[in-house]
C-alpha cells in the first residue's frame, strides 16, 4: 500500500487543498480512513464512500482500497457494516464498541464475518456511485488493479439487500432499523417513531462522545437510551430482518434517493465490465418511482419520511428530503418544486444561510448547534451541490460550492457548522469534510 508521503499526484495549488490533503494522511490507518482520530476511531461506512470520493484526486490505489476495505467486512446476507472496528483500538475509545454488538457471535446466521467484528445496522449506500467516480477518475489505474470487476458483485449483494431484505412496507423502498442508519442520527424525523421506543436505562452504558464533543452539540441522554434499545433488541433478535421483528421501520427519502443513484451507477459499472446494466436501469427507475409516489409532499414541495409501523408520514422537513435532486430521473416539475424549496425560508439556499441546514429553519425541534437537528454537514451540500447542476441551477451550484469550500477551510474541516455563521461544532480535521473539499477544488480545476 502506498504511504501517506505519496500522495503526491499533481494537484491545484491551494492552502485549502494542501490543509485537506493533511487531514485525510492524519486520518489514513493503512487501508481505509477514520472519519476522526478522536470521535470515530473506526471505520465508518458512508464516510468510507465520501472519503474515496476525495482521495480518488490523490491516489486511485487508496482510494480502491478505501472501499474494497469496507466491501471485505460484508455480511453473507449482503449488508455492508455501517462500522468496521480496528481490533488495535481499545474497547472504551468508542461506544457501542465490538463488545456491544458481539457481530461475530449475534449476526451468524445473517452471514456475519469471522475475522472481523463490524456493528450490524448499515448506512446509505453510497458506495456504487462512489466506486463509479474513483473508477473514472483513473480508468487505467482501475483497470490494471481490476477493480470494477472486483466490486461489482459486492455493491450487487448490497443492494439486494436493501431492495429485497428492508422493503419492511411493501412498497418499493428501502426501510432504516434505526435512526443511525440514516446517517442524519438525531434528526427530528425519528422523534416520532423513537417515542414508541423506552429507552435503555443510562446507568447500563457508558458513553464515549461526550469525552470528545460538547454536550449540547451531541444527542440527548435520552435519545442515545433508545438507540442502545433498538441495537440491542435487533443484536439479540440475531439481527434478523424478517417480516413484524422490527420495532423502528421508516422509509428515509435521502437514503432511498441514493439507493436509486447506486443502482445508476451500477448499471454504469456493468456496461463498463461488459455486464447486462438492464435490471440495474430498471430497479433505478423503480425506485424513483415510488420515491415519488410515496414520499413525495407536493404541499411541502419536499419528500417526507415514512414511518412504516405507524402507516403514518412524518411531517418534518429534512434535507434528506431535498437529496432526491441527485436523481436524473426526476419529472421536471419535481425538480423545479424541489429548487424552489431549498431556496426558501425553510433550507435559505437563497441568501439566508451560508450552507443547508439538516433540518427545516422554521421547525418546531430547530437547534444550530445540536447534532442533525440544524447544522449544516459537508457531505449533504456536496450532494445538493451536484443535484443543483444536475437539474440546470448552475450558478446556484456555484456559489454554494463556493461557500462550501470558505466554510470547509475556515472551520478547520469540521464535522458540521452553523448553518448561519458558519462557526465549528462536531470535531475538527474531520475526513469527508476534507475529502469532498479536494473533490470540489479538482472539480474546478477540471
Ligand atoms: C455519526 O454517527 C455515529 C454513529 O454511527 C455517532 O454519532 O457515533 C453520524 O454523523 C454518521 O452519519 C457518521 O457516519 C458517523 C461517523 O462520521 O458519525
Amino acid at each position: 500500500m502506498d504511504t501517506a508521503d505519496q500522495l503526491q499526484l499533481p494537484r491545484p495549488s491551494s492552502i485549502a487543498y494542501n490543509d485537506a490533503r493533511r487531514v485525510l494522511s492524519g486520518n489514513w490507518t493503512g487501508c481505509s480512513t477514520v472519519p476522526s482520530r478522536t470521535l470515530y476511531p473506526h471505520q465508518w461506512s458512508w464516510d468510507s464512500g465520501f472519503v474515496a470520493i476525495g482521495l480518488r484526486h490523490l491516489s486511485p490505489v487508496r482510494a480502491q482500497s478505501e472501499l474494497e476495505s469496507l466491501l471485505a467486512a460484508q455480511w453473507a446476507d449482503g449488508r455492508v457494516p455501517h462500522i468496521v472496528f480496528n481490533p488495535a483500538v481499545p474497547l472504551t475509545a468508542y461506544f457501542p464498541s465490538p463488545d456491544f454488538w458481539r457481530s461475530s457471535l449475534a449476526g451468524d446466521r445473517a452471514g456475519a464475518p469471522t475475522a472481523v467484528e463490524t456493528s450490524g445496522i448499515v448506512q446509505p449506500p453510497i458506495h456504487a456511485v462512489a466506486a463509479w467516480l474513483v473508477h473514472q477518475a483513473d480508468p487505467a489505474a482501475s483497470e490494471s488493479r481490476g477493480f470494477l470487476p472486483r466490486v461489482y458483485p459486492r455493491l450487487v449483494a448490497w443492494q439486494r439487500y436493501l431492495t429485497e431484505r428492508r422493503d419492511l412496507g411493501g412498497r418499493g423502498l428501502a426501510s432504516i432499523v434505526h435512526p443511525w442508519e440514516s446517517g442524519m442520527d438525531n434528526s427530528p424525523c425519528w422523534d416520532p417513531p423513537l417515542s414508541r421506543i423506552e429507552p435503555a436505562a443510562t446507568a447500563t452504558f457508558q458513553r464515549a462522545d461526550l469525552d470528545h464533543g460538547c454536550a449540547t452539540d451531541r444527542p440527548t441522554d435520552l435519545d442515545y437510551g433508545r438507540y442502545v434499545r433498538l441495537a440491542e433488541r435487533y443484536r439479540d433478535d440475531g439481527y434478523a430482518d424478517d417480516a413484524g421483528r422490527h420495532r423502528f421501520a421508516v422509509e428515509d427519502p435521502g437514503f432511498n434517493a441514493l439507493l436509486a443513484a447506486s443502482e445508476h451507477a451500477l448499471a454504469d459499472i456493468a456496461a463498463a465490465i461488459g455486464a447486462d446494466p438492464y435490471d440495474h436501469q430498471v430497479r433505478a427507475e423503480q425506485l424513483t418511482t415510488a420515491l415519488l409516489k410515496r414520499l413525495w409532499s407536493q404541499d411541502d414541495g419536499l419528500f417526507l419520511c415514512h414511518d412504516v409501523l405507524a402507516g403514518r408520514t412524518v411531517r418534518e422537513r429534512s434535507a434528506a428530503g431535498l437529496l432526491p435532486l441527485i436523481l436524473p430521473g426526476l419529472p421536471d416539475e419535481i425538480a423545479t418544486a424541489l429548487l424552489a424549496t431549498a431556496a426558501g425560508e425553510h433550507f435559505g439556499l437563497d441568501g439566508s444561510v451560508r450552507l443547508v441546514p439538516s433540518y427545516d429553519l422554521k421547525g418546531h425541534a430547530f437547534d444550530p448547534c445540536r447534532y442533525w437537528r440544524g447544522p449544516a454537514w459537508f457531505n449533504v451540500n456536496w450532494l445538493l451541490e451536484r443535484g443543483l447542476r444536475l437539474h440546470g441551477a448552475a450558478d446556484r451550484a456555484d456559489a454554494l460550492r463556493a461557500t462550501l469550500l470558505g466554510a470547509a477551510a475556515e472551520s478547520g474541516f469540521a464535522e458540521y457548522v452553523d448553518p448561519f455563521t458558519g462557526q465549528a461544532r462536531g470535531s475538527r480535521d474531520f475526513s469527508w469534510t476534507a475529502a469532498l473539499t479536494i473533490d470540489l477544488l479538482a472539480e474546478v480545476v477540471r
